[in-house]
């Protein structure tokens, strides 16, 4: 029998605990936001801080915005960028792609300052819309220029920098045809291969990058925006003009959720176990729970 102590004391520890993994949820401030101007990219960091990158009104220049969102405490990193899109973070600095530039921002520095780390005379061609960034364990970045993305739907091209800032081109539609609108970009720790979505094509493409070889791994995502993988090998990807978001299952399309406004560049948790949406019309960033 235990004692009306001993009861109480096990029952506060019971209680104690049950609180702390409640508190470490809420933690990772992984709740729906509503309210964002545009939001077009999120990343979690692995402290638990998501920033999102926020376009404001679509083609004015100076209102873009990077947000950070701090167990739910919601507060405005950097302001005075264009239509700020993909975010990638190597070591404590976070990369932003806008329109033709690449910003870098340190985290590591208060206040937080944007400086531009690729200026648009620096890509072999002035880049027409710089849109999704990854980068690999070497920490080299690759940035996707969607190209003539809301006209001809081509003129997109893929760039790799590398830590010491040397651009090269990947590919483009020069190189393949098939590169059309390239949105989406992953690249795998070595640097070896990246996944590549296609906005005008809904296609997703491996590419290996010695071999200069693009294989077709599945079709049918829209107006295709993000990917990501999970650690067990699983691929989402979201399609923005029809707001939705897939799961690659068997070289197929699976749908995972609809009704998004416009599902635009996705993320996952820290955890591993979380989707991150940014539906860009609604303003909202929404959370999928993953199993
Ligand atoms: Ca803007
Ligand atoms: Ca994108």
């Amino acid at each position: 029998m235990l004692s009306g102590h001993r009861k109480q004391l096990i029952s506060s520890i019971f209680t104690a605990a049950l609180f702390t993994l409640s508190s470490q949820s809420q933690a990772h401030g992984l709740e729906p936001v509503n309210g964002l101007l545009t939001p077009e990219s999120v990343i979690q960091a692995a402290d638990g801080k998501l920033y999102v990158s926020e376009i404001n009104e679509f083609g004015k220049d100076g209102d873009g915005q990077i947000r950070v969102i701090d167990h739910g405490k919601s507060s405005i990193l950097v302001q005075g960028l264009d239509d700020p899109k993909g975010l990638t973070i190597i070591g404590t600095d976070l990369f932003v792609a806008d329109k033709s530039r690449i910003w870098r921002v340190p985290l590591n520095q208060a206040p937080s300052k944007a400086e531009v780390y690729i200026a648009a005379t620096e890509f072999p061609q002035v880049p027409q819309f710089l849109n999704d960034l990854t980068a690999d364990a070497n920490g080299n970045l690759y940035v996707s220029d969607s190209g003539d993305i809301m006209g001809t739907g081509k003129g997109g091209a893929i760039y790799k920098i590398t830590p010491q800032r040397k651009l090269t081109l990947v590919i483009d539609g020069k190189a393949d045809p098939r590169v059309l609108a390239p949105n989406g970009l992953l690249a795998d720790a070595k640097g070896e291969h990246l996944l590549i979505v296609d906005f005008t094509s809904g296609v997703l493409y491996n590419y290996e990058v010695a071999g200069k070889r693009l294989q077709e791994v599945a079709s049918g995502f829209g107006g295709a925006d993000g990917i990501v993988r999970q650690a067990n090998g699983t691929i989402y990807v979201s399609d923005w003009k029809n707001g939705k978001v897939y799961r690659v299952e068997n070289s197929k399309a699976v749908l995972l959720k609809d009704g998004y406004q416009s599902a635009a560049d996705i993320a996952l948790s820290q955890d591993d176990h979380h989707l991150l949406v940014p539906d860009m019309k609604a303003g909202v960033l929404d959370v999928i729970r993953l199993k």
